[in-house]
């Protein structure tokens, strides 16, 4: 009995390769000085799993980036844009090739524009998608998985290469050219993946993991014999190194037969999402197969219930027998805080709560602890951490912290007609156009503008005592008026107040809720650089006080332009947290969609006539099975529209979303009945329009005219021609022109220069309208 882990978070415990990435791309660190970072975070993470008792560690987990972006630069898929930056194959090259493919690259007259990112399944993680063309071939490029397993191996730890699959790597990725399959491609990428095992063989690798994620999607028949045939080569081609196949985020379900017999030594299973699918699977393993059991929640952070989890284990065993199951969390940790330990401010999270989770540090001694216990290899006091695993349990299951009556009572009282608008959109538009007066292709941005250093910290200072409420109070208004007054000047139709009060939009809203308990560093990566706190929903949820009104009526009061009221929606705030799995999902987002609409009512009492409910995490949320998906929505809907619906027909209500495929879900986003949708479209080129135009989306839509997740400007032209493009499939009555995202990551110099050409290009399409009525 064996304990495995499939990877840990990489930004490290004080977000040290954030850090690092930043100061770097900011030219404030040298090339060897980030590398020496990655390297530190690398060691320290080895270390602390070695001496957590983790048998299978693994390597090559480390990522300056997005490990689906390190698997491109293995293989050789770079994109011919970039190829004018590859200049020789040596790491410095490397390094900078990696960032621009990842964030775009605007310097000594080259302009070349970023990689597509998008969601990790259906976590809040983004990835780079991989792109390919017809016939592409491809090569072993990047040597970065050989060197973290040999730079561990000098640190005295044998570890396990972790590779994301093949199959995995070309069902993410894209075909940006017709007339071919990314299947296709297979024949030509498994020699590079041989390759690479057989070097890490050659390194003295045991073992390599290789995550299959999409095992646990819906496949249809050509994957699976893709998926068959794959790995038959693989094993060819790697023989004496044991192969293990990771599968995550679900069952295994009608996929069973294709990974229990894929011709590897092991096989790791989500015991989390796929509960009770161990009890399918056990009649049918091989004999010869390893069965790693992920009983301990990579996606969520609650302490695992060991008496529970060694129930499964031991079923497991008694099929199996010691030498063929392994312990492990359900998938990477890297969805998961680093170290609860570090969580010592009881104002934030309470002791009586803090007993109750587990963050990655936390949850390998759980992987030990089951071990141990499954194994009857105990250390001395093994009884007492499997008595306080109890009690924790016990306490949280009757803890009175969590309920309140009237809150339930509430949800059970939701009636059909609390979730519609009281008249079509048909009816609503025209009064809308009386009450704001807004041009044709009116402009506005998603909500945010660039969360500067020095804003955030404001908030820091206001945290340690440093500033007065009213001091910061006063900071944030100016930083709101200056805001307001320069989208005054430009010509945006919608300003937005800019948020600058708040550090993250789920959070800040959280923080306002009854229900929520938070972290001082509860980390989790979401891109590149960038991290997420989610906060963490224990309890029934309320709204004790007005949210955002008083930031909301002071913005108003500087503008006769109609401020647009920010909001962020039930499924986001839902989704976005970690949340309780005391009661079903939907109970709880039935909660904060009540919330919600409380606020939204008083933001129409309080003189706002627009007011935008942001849901950018809708599709993310969508179960990963179809089986799974309609009833997702339907509620996800309801709970969207429950939120939105207590205003009058006047008052304009906008959602917004990211990266999202629409395809499969555009009757349901059109259900949700918001009056104006502003979506991300840019890096996409408008394809993602296509979709609302098809389906003749009745309601208002603004794709994202420019992408905001890089440095880079959008000429003017640029902008136009994607209006261009928009205009050709959607009315223009319908139109608006936003940029795809909000601006807080962004720096002034970069919003405002964007913003000016999106402008201009408004006015243009709009002088081009005229000419021709
Ligand atoms: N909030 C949350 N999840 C998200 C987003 C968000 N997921 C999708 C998308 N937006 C991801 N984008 C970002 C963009 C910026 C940041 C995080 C995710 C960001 N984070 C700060 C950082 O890493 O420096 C930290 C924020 C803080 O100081 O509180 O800027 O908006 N939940
Ligand atoms: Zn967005």
């Amino acid at each position: 009995l064996r304990t495995n882990n499939l990877g840990y978070p990489r930004i490290g415990n004080l977000r040290q390769l954030k850090k690092s990435n930043e100061a770097y791309w900011a030219g404030k660190i040298s090339r060897e000085e980030l590398i020496a970072a990655g390297k530190g975070i690398r060691r320290e993470n080895w270390l602390l799993q070695r001496d957590a008792g983790i048998d299978l560690i693994p390597s090559g987990d480390f990522s300056f980036y997005d490990q689906v972006l390190d698997t491109s630069l293995m293989v050789g898929a770079i994109p011919p844009r970039y190829h004018q930056l590859v200049e020789g194959k040596g790491p410095e090259r490397e390094l900078d090739l990696y960032f621009a493919m990842a964030r775009g690259y605007q310097r000594d007259g080259k302009d070349i524009t970023a990689m597509e990112m998008t969601k990790w399944f259906d976590t809040n993680y983004h990835y780079l998608v991989p792109e390919f063309t017809k016939g592409q071939q491809f090569g072993l490029f990047s040597e970065k998985v050989m060197d973290e397993f040999y730079e561990a191996k000098q640190l005295g730890i044998q570890t396990k290469p972790v590779l994301l699959g093949p199959l995995s790597f070309l069902l993410l990725g894209k075909e940006k050219e017709g007339g071919f399959h990314r299947l296709d491609l297979l024949d030509s990428l498994l020699p590079v993946y041989g390759e690479v095992l057989q070097r890490l063989k050659k390194l003295g690798a045991e073992y390599v993991q290789l995550d299959e994620p999409c095992l646990a999607l819906d496949l249809d028949k050509r994957s699976r014999q893709a998926y068959r045939k794959a790995y038959r080569a693989l094993a060819e081609q790697a023989a004496g190194l044991k192969l293990i196949v990771a599968t995550y985020f679900e069952g295994l379900g009608d996929n069973a037969n294709t990974a229990l017999n894929l011709p590897v030594q092991a096989l790791h299973i989500d015991l989390v999402r796929g509960e009770g699918e161990l009890y399918q699977l056990l009649p049918k393993v091989p004999h010869d197969l390893i069965l790693s059991l992920g009983v301990v929640d990579g996606r969520n952070i609650w302490k695992n219930d060991y008496e529970k989890s060694l129930l499964i284990i031991r079923d497991a065993l008694n099929v199996l027998g010691k030498d063929r199951v392994w312990i492990a969390p359900s998938c990477s940790l890297l969805h998961v805080p680093c170290d609860l330990d570090l969580e010592t401010d009881e104002k934030t999270l309470p002791p009586g709560i803090k007993d109750w989770l587990a963050f990655a540090k936390q949850k390998l001694a759980e992987v030990s602890d089951l071990g141990k216990l499954a194994d009857g290899s105990g250390d001395t006091d093994i009884d007492a951490r499997l008595a306080a695993n109890r009690r924790s349990q016990q306490a949280r299951a009757g803890s009175r912290l969590i309920h309140r009556h009237a809150v339930k009572q509430r949800v059970q009282g939701i009636t059909e007609a609390d979730s519609t608008r009281p008249t079509p959109f048909t009816g609503r538009k025209p009064k809308q156009q009386v009450n704001l007066g807004l041009p044709d292709f009116p402009t506005t941005t998603i909500g945010s503008f660039p969360q500067t250093g020095e804003v955030r910290s404001w908030r820091a200072r206001l945290k340690k005592g440093e500033l007065s409420g009213a001091e910061y109070d006063t900071l944030i208004k100016q930083e709101i008026e200056k805001t307001i007054r320069w989208q005054e000047q430009t010509g945006i139709d919608v300003p937005v107040h800019g948020e600058f009060e708040r550090n993250d939009m789920v959070e800040y809203f959280g923080e306002q809720l009854r229900g929520y308990a938070f972290t001082g560093y509860g980390w989790v990566q979401s891109y590149g650089s960038r991290c997420v706190k989610p906060p963490i929903l224990y309890g029934d949820v309320s709204r004790p006080e007005d949210m955002s009104v008083y930031w909301s009526s002071y913005s108003q009061s500087l503008t006769p332009r109609p401020v647009k009221g920010m909001l962020t929606g039930p499924v986001t705030m839902l989704q976005w947290s970690f949340v309780r799995n005391d009661q079903p999902r939907h109970d709880t987002l039935f909660q904060i969609a009540l919330a919600i609409r409380d606020e939204v009512v008083a933001l129409e009492r309080a003189g706002i006539k627009i007011i935008q409910i942001d849901e950018p995490a809708f599709r993310e949320g969508l179960p990963l099975r179809k089986a799974d998906q309609q009833l997702y929505l339907d509620r996800a809907v309801q709970a969207f529209k429950l939120s939105s619906s207590g205003v009058r027909d006047e008052t304009q209500i906008h959602t917004h979303m990211c990266y999202s495929e629409f395809n499969d879900i555009i009757g349901d986003i059109a259900r949700m009945d918001a009056d104006v949708i502003t979506i991300e479209t840019s890096r996409s080129q408008m394809e993602l329009l296509d979709v609302f135009a098809d389906f003749k989306y009745p309601n208002d839509i603004g794709p994202g005219v420019y992408d905001i997740h890089s440095p880079r400007i959008p000429p003017v032209e640029e902008i136009l021609f994607l209006l261009e493009k928009a205009k050709a499939v959607i009315p223009a009555e319908q139109l608006w022109v936003n940029p795809d995202c909000g601006l807080k990551t962004r720096t002034w110099g970069e919003a405002t220069a964007a913003l000016e050409n999106m402008v201009e290009a408004a006015r243009i399409l709009r002088s081009v309208k005229e000419k021709d009525t």
